[in-house]
């Protein structure tokens, strides 16, 4: 299992959404009883600065970006993020949009003192949105 460290300055700015507007690429249908979920830090923990974060994925696999088997994708983390990335567009890639497209099915993060919302939300071998998409529960930490 690969663990990556990710030194991010975050801000607590909320990322905006990407222009609506722009042409939709293709999607992909998201296989039905397919589920993304946190599985840890939980709901409402308190937690370090340094906090791992493990990614859970029901009804598919993980690849790599780029990598077009039928029923993967590749994990992205949204941290403090109000709007869920467009349908039809690449998830946007900052330090708010974190994209694992090495496969990774955890992380470790560096987040400043105060209150974050951590969720996953999975992504084609494009990048784009699945098709409904595919999102866990937002949860929120405390981080010390
Ligand atoms: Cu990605």
């Amino acid at each position: 299992m690969k663990r990556i460290l990710l030194a991010l300055a975050l801000t607590g700015l909320t990322a905006t959404a990407i222009a609506a507007d722009a042409p939709g690429l293709p999607t992909t249908a998201a296989p039905a009883g397919a589920e993304v979920y946190i599985i840890s830090p939980g709901d409402g923990a308190t937690v370090g600065q340094e906090v791992t974060v493990r990614f859970g994925l029901k009804g598919m696999g993980v690849a790599p970006a780029g990598i077009g088997k039928e029923h993967t994708g590749h994990h992205h983390l949204l941290v403090d993020v109000d709007t869920l990335p467009a349908a039809g567009q690449p998830i946007p890639a900052d330090a708010n949009h974190i994209h694992f497209g090495g496969g990774q099915t955890q992380a470790t993060l560096k987040l400043a003192p105060g209150t974050h919302t951590l969720q996953l939300e999975l992504g084609d071998q494009h990048h784009v949105p699945f098709e409904p998409a595919l999102v866990s529960k937002r949860i929120t930490v405390h981080v010390k």
